[in-house]
C-alpha cells in the first residue's frame, strides 16, 4: 500500500515537476511533439480543450471565408482543438470526401497551429478491396492489407500518400506541426472496413502497427500523436481488446453521440459519464493521455444539451479534450446539419435555439478555447 502511494505520488506529482516525463509512443517524436506532449498532460486540471471538425473551412450556408469560423461566430472566440479529416487522399486525390481541399486544409492546420491549438486528424479510408468507400465492409480489408495480404503493396502507396500531406504541414520556423493521428477509429462499431465485425483483434493490431511502423521508421513522420479510439464499450476488457500496445498509442479515447430524445431520460449523460470513469482510469494505469474524440447530438433539438447532458455527463472527469463534428453546410450537397450552434436559414426562426446554452459552456471554466490555449504555450 505506501508502495503503492509512493508510486502514484511520483509519477503525479514529483514527475511532472521535472518536465518531460511522458514518453511519447514515436521514441524520434519531434521536440514540439513531445513538449505538446506533456503539456497536455500538464494542463489536464486547468481544464478541457475544445474542440471543433472542419471548424474554419465551412459552416451552415457558408465556406471558405478567410477568418470564419463556426465556433467563433456562436461565441466570440475560436476553438482551441482543430480536426480535420484525410478520407480519399489515399487516391491520390484534390479534395477529400467532403470536398475539402487538400491545400486549403494545409492552410487550415497552419493557421490553427498559428493560434496556439492543437490539430487532429482522422481518415475515413477508402475500403481497398472494393474500392467503395469506408462504410463498405465487404472484402475482409484489413487481413488484405496487413503484410502478406493480397492488397499490401497498395496500403504502402497509400501511406505514401499520407506521410507527405503529414510532412507538408510546417510551422513559421520550419517545424513540423503536431497532429493527433486518429486512424481506424469507432472501431467497436460495425460499420466500417477496420470494425471489430469484419476484423479480429490480431488483425486490427497488426494493421496499427504497421501503420505506425511504416509512417515512423520507413516514412520518418515524427510529428504525430497516435489515438486509439472504439465507439461502444461497457468494460475495460472490451476497451482493450483491439488496443495495438503502450509503444504504439499516446492518446486513449472514445466517440459518443446522442441520440433520440434526452428530454426524457439520463442515458447519454450516465453513459459518458460511466464511459469515460473507465477511460480515465485506463489512461492513467497506461499513462497515455485521456480524451472524447467524437461527440454531439445531430442538429441539437435539445437546446440545453451542452450543459444538461454533455456538461453532465463529463462532470469532474479529467479528460484533454473533447470534439465535436462538422456543421456539413454548403459542402458535397449532403444537406445540411451540425453539431455546434449555428446561424442560417436553416434554423426556423432567429438564433440557434441552443446557442445560449452553448454559450454558458462557453463562459463555464470548464472549458478551454483559444485565448487560454494561446496562454497555455502548449509548444513550449
Ligand atoms: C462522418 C459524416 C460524413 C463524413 C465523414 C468524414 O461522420 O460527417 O458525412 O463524410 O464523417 O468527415
Amino acid at each position: 500500500m505506501r508502495k503503492l502511494f509512493f508510486t502514484g505520488f511520483f509519477l503525479t506529482i514529483v514527475l511532472p515537476m521535472l518536465g518531460q516525463v511522458y514518453k511519447t509512443a514515436n521514441k524520434k517524436a519531434s521536440a514540439t511533439t513531445v513538449q505538446l506532449y506533456n503539456n497536455l498532460f500538464s494542463i489536464l486540471p486547468k481544464g478541457i480543450l475544445f474542440g471543433h471538425q472542419d471548424d474554419l473551412a465551412y459552416g451552415l450556408g457558408w465556406e471558405y471565408i478567410p477568418g470564419k469560423s463556426v465556433v467563433q461566430d456562436a461565441v466570440g472566440e475560436y476553438p482551441a482543438m482543430y480536426g480535420w479529416e484525410l478520407g480519399d487522399l489515399e487516391l491520390g486525390a484534390t479534395f477529400n470526401l467532403d470536398s475539402v481541399p487538400f491545400n486549403k486544409m494545409k492552410s487550415f492546420i497552419k493557421e490553427g497551429y498559428q493560434k496556439g491549438g492543437v490539430i487532429t486528424i482522422s481518415w475515413h479510408a477508402n475500403n481497398p478491396v472494393t474500392g467503395k468507400n469506408a462504410w463498405d465492409i465487404s472484402g475482409n480489408a484489413v487481413a488484405a492489407i496487413i503484410p502478406g495480404g493480397s492488397k499490401h503493396e497498395l496500403y504502402k502507396v497509400w501511406l505514401d500518400r499520407v506521410a507527405s500531406f503529414m510532412l507538408d504541414l510546417k510551422g513559421q520556423k520550419g517545424e513540423y506541426i503536431p497532429v493527433i493521428f486518429r486512424p481506424f477509429h469507432e472501431l467497436t462499431g460495425n460499420w466500417f472496413w477496420w470494425c471489430q465485425n469484419v476484423c479480429t483483434p490480431e488483425e486490427y493490431k497488426k494493421l496499427w502497427q504497421f501503420t505506425f511502423d511504416y509512417l515512423t521508421n520507413i516514412k520518418q513522420v515524427h510529428h504525430l500523436l497516435w489515438a486509439y479510439n472504439p465507439e461502444k464499450f461497457e468494460t475495460e476488457a472490451q476497451f482493450m481488446q483491439y488496443y495495438p500496445g503502450d509503444e504504439y498509442v499516446d492518446v486513449m479515447s472514445f466517440d459518443f453521440y446522442q441520440y433520440g430524445d434526452p428530454s426524457n431520460n439520463s442515458d447519454f449523460e450516465q453513459k459518458l459519464d460511466k464511459r469515460l470513469g473507465i477511460l480515465t482510469s485506463i489512461a492513467r494505469k497506461h499513462q497515455k493521455l485521456p480524451a472524447l474524440a467524437e461527440t454531439g447530438f445531430l442538429n441539437i433539438p435539445y437546446a440545453e444539451w451542452f450543459t444538461k447532458k454533455l456538461m453532465k455527463g463529463i462532470g469532474n472527469h479529467q479528460i484533454s479534450y473533447i470534439h465535436l463534428w462538422r456543421d456539413g453546410g454548403l459542402v458535397n450537397g449532403t444537406g445540411k446539419y451540425r453539431f455546434a450552434p449555428s446561424q442560417d436559414h436553416f434554423i426556423p426562426v432567429g438564433r440557434d435555439p441552443s446557442f445560449m446554452d452553448f454559450y454558458k459552456l462557453y463562459i463555464s471554466d470548464k472549458f478551454i478555447f483559444e485565448k487560454k490555449a494561446r496562454e497555455l504555450k502548449l509548444y513550449k
